[in-house]
């Protein structure tokens, strides 16, 4: 059965041109591309997607860090949905370990991330962590008009597609 993630290449990413390579590690799985957009991060988008890490020490850190405020203000990330059979795991394995001083060599938080002098982690991107997330994190940042194909359940308000919960 096929699952669905959220993929979001972060500011360090992004200022740092890491977009294409991490789309080419992704191309080399069966992973299907099904959405794809270039978002302005705002605090309020930031703080719904990390919202289960609100008491860690670190939230205020990290949630400016998605907005970009620690990497000149570079606040526009790519977010993308990726679609197939294992893609948690695909993902997981391609994203390597949080921490990029523990993760796996070759994956990507491994070769082009880093812990900086003050303890951020810089770790390029981030991967949906299971389905369930997947589901949630994939509702919050795009509408179903922008993922091209049916993955969740749709209703109609005024005349609009909307997610149905
Ligand atoms: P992941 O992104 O690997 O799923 P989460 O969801 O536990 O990890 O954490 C979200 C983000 O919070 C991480 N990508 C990382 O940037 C940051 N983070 C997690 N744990 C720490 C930590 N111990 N110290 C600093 N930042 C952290």
């Amino acid at each position: 059965m096929n699952e669905h993630i959220l993929v979001i290449i972060k500011p360090d990413g992004m200022l740092k041109g890491h977009a294409g390579h991490v789309l080419s590690r992704f191309e080399e799985t069966d992973l299907s591309l099904i959405g794809g957009r270039v978002v302005k991060v705002a605090r309020e988008l930031a703080e719904t997607h990390y919202a289960h890490l609100k008491d860690k020490p670190f939230f205020d850190e990290l949630i400016r860090f998605l907005m970009g405020e620690l990497h000149n203000n570079q606040d526009l990330v790519l977010a993308l949905v990726f679609s197939g059979p294992d893609a948690v795991k695909k993902g997981r394995a391609i994203a390597g370990a949080t921490n990029p001083e523990l993760a796996e060599p070759h994956s990507i938080r491994g070769s082009l991330g880093r812990v900086t002098t003050k303890g951020v982690f810089e770790n390029v991107i981030h991967v949906s962590s299971d389905t369930l997330e997947g589901e949630r994190e994939i509702k919050l940042w795009f509408t179903p008009d922008e993922v091209a194909r049916d993955v969740f359940p749709v209703k109609m308000i005024d005349n609009r597609r909307v997610w149905s919960s």
